[in-house]
């Protein structure tokens, strides 16, 4: 039996839902012959389909990803263990945390000069241990700001009053940048003075980064800060024992507020190693805490991997990115901290589906296949099942039972069922991805705005946030659950800071594939622009994205504190993922190390200081 496609490979959805045998066809290995159209046919190493059928069936030809194997297989993973859950780490670790507390305590309504109190806690949050001690922090801060609103210290520096602006308004207390009014001339801009104040310079450039839509004087101040902050490089390079040619390097990199928490604190804490006049008790404290966390998500990828095996996924689909590692990776930068092991553990899970369903509509599925898929997708129903090719029947049933999975434990606590929510997200999801997929295959180029209206979509952020919603609010209130449906402000423009560093960082790869005009070729083909000029355009609207996220977080109120902190670390692991090109599929040397760095090599502590006093 010959199946006809027409030109351009498309099926619309109205015809396929009306004329299921049409669509069936392509997908069933047993029937006899395959006529292929050309647009089905571009390959970059073909394949073919798993339990190959009778030698009269013509192959249908994919294209290929040519995904490297994971680098950690199932063996490795289950022998992972750093020892660090043991009874005398914890009992060492309690010590501390009573020394730190007690310390903290008598700031709060200690006279120890400002620099000192703000510099303990940005310091505590950068060695990725505040979480032990929010109360204690939170009085400081109050403290801080009522002061701060009675007396204006006039002769404040750069160095502290960028600090505290940073550290007050992070933990949401009103601050304006009028606050640094002192630093600049009289025609409004930043004084030339401050520019070989390289302390201070830093904090401002960091400071800068919180800035919402209208808040010029900080927006200059990015700019500023980082023409004078690379002079110093210029002036200081090679200069490798200078901890503030690090620090200011690291800065450049990415600013604090796009760093992945864990990230952030693993290059800290060997920064703070070197420090001089590091407090020692903080030290061991962070040392310690980063090891007992890192076996907590070591518990997490264990019980992870034997479910991943167990689906037999990678074997059915072995066309598609064998992540584990790394989509644990994405949960641990969404929320590390051990308590949250359920949620990471389920949206891990969540997000293995993207990789490879993203994969069956980038790469290996036909242009009919794909749109049963959406079809079955959209009608979430196990019936759907019959009408599916054997490849995608496996992943649809795994991921019913996931997400069901997600569903069953909301109703457990809450009482209410999420599920037409989470199948709602993963419908728009798929409709997204079909929608590219009939682009690639009209060979259409979109705008920028129509690709950016479809791809923030694409790029399954939404999708993870519902899921992410569900899984830590509580309670869910009806407000919540009403606005979700409309994917809120502070969920578009988290997707929108993913999707275009997913585009900086992979769409050379994904353009010699084969696959749509991301967001840089749509640039370019609208404005004839070059890739370097589209790329420095795009990373234009990063920094614009977020100055909209950090007004979407000033005025939200609808959400949790710890939903919004999950918004911003999955655009915040994006940027790390991404730095250097693909980290996640093309597994890269650095997103390598910074994986091994987190998950599996502990930080070395000096045995002696383990030993109880
Ligand atoms: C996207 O890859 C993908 F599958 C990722 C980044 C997995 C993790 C996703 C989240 C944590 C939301 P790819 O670059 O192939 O995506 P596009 O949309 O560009 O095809
Ligand atoms: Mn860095
Ligand atoms: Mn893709
Ligand atoms: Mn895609
Ligand atoms: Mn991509």
């Amino acid at each position: 039996k010959a199946i006809l496609f027409n030109n351009v490979g498309m099926l619309s959805m109205a015809t396929s839902r009306t004329t299921p045998a049409t669509c069936l066809l392509s997908t069933r290995l047993s029937q006899p012959s395959l006529v292929v159209p050309k647009a089905c046919m571009i390959s970059t190493g073909a394949m073919k389909l798993p339990n190959e059928p009778n030698p009269n069936t013509t192959i249908i030809q994919r294209r290929s990803g040519n995904y490297k194997p994971t680098m950690w297989d199932f063996q490795y993973i289950q022998s992972v263990n750093n020892h660090y859950a043991g009874e005398k780490y914890r009992e060492r670790f309690d010590e501390l945390k009573k020394e730190m507390k007690k310390n903290l305590m008598m700031m709060v309504e200690g006279s120890q000069e400002l620099d000192d109190k703000l510099e303990l806690i940005d310091n505590l949050e950068r060695l990725g241990v505040s979480y032990h001690f929010k109360d204690e922090i939170m009085q400081i801060l109050r403290k801080i700001h009522d002061q701060s609103s009675t007396n204006i210290a006039a002769d404040s520096s750069l160095y502290c009053t960028a600090l505290k602006f940073r550290i007050l308004r992070q933990h949401g207390f009103h601050i304006s940048q009028d606050i640094l009014n002192d630093f600049k001339d009289v025609n409004g801009n930043l004084k030339q003075s401050i520019c070989n104040d390289t302390k201070g310079l830093l904090q401002l450039y960091e400071a800068s980064f919180l800035s919402t839509e209208k808040e010029t004087t900080l927006k200059n101040a990015t700019k500023f800060t980082v023409a004078h902050l690379r002079n110093y490089i210029d002036n200081h390079c090679g200069d490798h024992n200078n901890i503030m040619v690090s620090l200011v390097l690291h800065a450049l990199e990415l600013p604090r507020h796009w760093m992945m928490p864990r990230l952030e604190t693993e290059w800290y804490i060997r920064i703070y190693d070197r420090t001089p006049n590091a407090n020692p008790v903080l030290l061991e404290l962070a040392k310690l805490d980063f090891n007992i966390v890192q076996s907590r998500h070591q518990d997490d990828l264990r019980i992870l991997s034997r479910w991943w095996k167990n689906t037999c996924l990678a074997e059915k689909l072995s066309f598609s990115r064998d992540r584990l590692v790394e989509n644990l990776f994405w949960a641990v930068g969404t929320m590390f901290e051990p308590q949250h092991s359920y949620f990471r553990k389920m949206i891990t899970k969540t997000i293995v589906f993207i990789s490879i369903i993203d994969d069956i509509y980038d790469v290996y599925g036909t242009l009919d296949e794909l749109e049963l898929f959406t079809v079955a997708i959209q009608r979430w129903d196990t019936k759907e099942m019959e009408q599916l090719p054997d490849y995608m029947r496996v992943c649809y049933l795994a991921l019913i039972n996931t997400t069901n999975e997600v569903a069953h434990e909301v109703v457990k606590k809450h009482g209410i069922n999420v599920l037409p929510h989470l199948t709602k997200s993963w419908s728009d999801l798929c409709k997204s991805y079909l929608r590219e997929a009939r682009w690639y295959y009209s060979g259409y180029k979109p705008s920028l705005e129509e690709y950016m209206d479809n791809a923030w979509v694409s790029i399954a952020v939404p999708m993870v946030l519902v899921h992410a919603l569900f899984l830590v609010t509580n309670p869910i209130t009806k407000e919540a659950l009403e606005s979700i449906s409309s994917y809120p402000d502070i969920i578009r423009r988290s997707a929108t800071i993913f999707r275009l560093t997913d585009d900086l960082g992979t769409s050379s790869d994904e353009l010699k594939r084969g696959d749509v005009p991301k967001s840089i070729q749509c640039y370019m083909n609208e404005k004839g622009a070059s890739e370097e000029e589209a790329r420095e355009h795009i990373r234009c609207l990063i920094k614009e994205t977020w100055e909209f996220m950090n007004t979407a977080e000033k005025e939200s109120c609808l959400f949790s504190e710890t939903f919004v902190g999950i918004a911003k670390n999955i655009a915040r692991t994006a940027h790390c993922m991404y730095l250097n090109g693909d980290g996640h599929g093309i597994q890269n040397t650095d997103v390598k190390s910074s994986i091994t760095n987190i998950l599996f090599h502990p930080i070395a502590i000096p045995n002696a200081a383990l030993l109880p006093k």
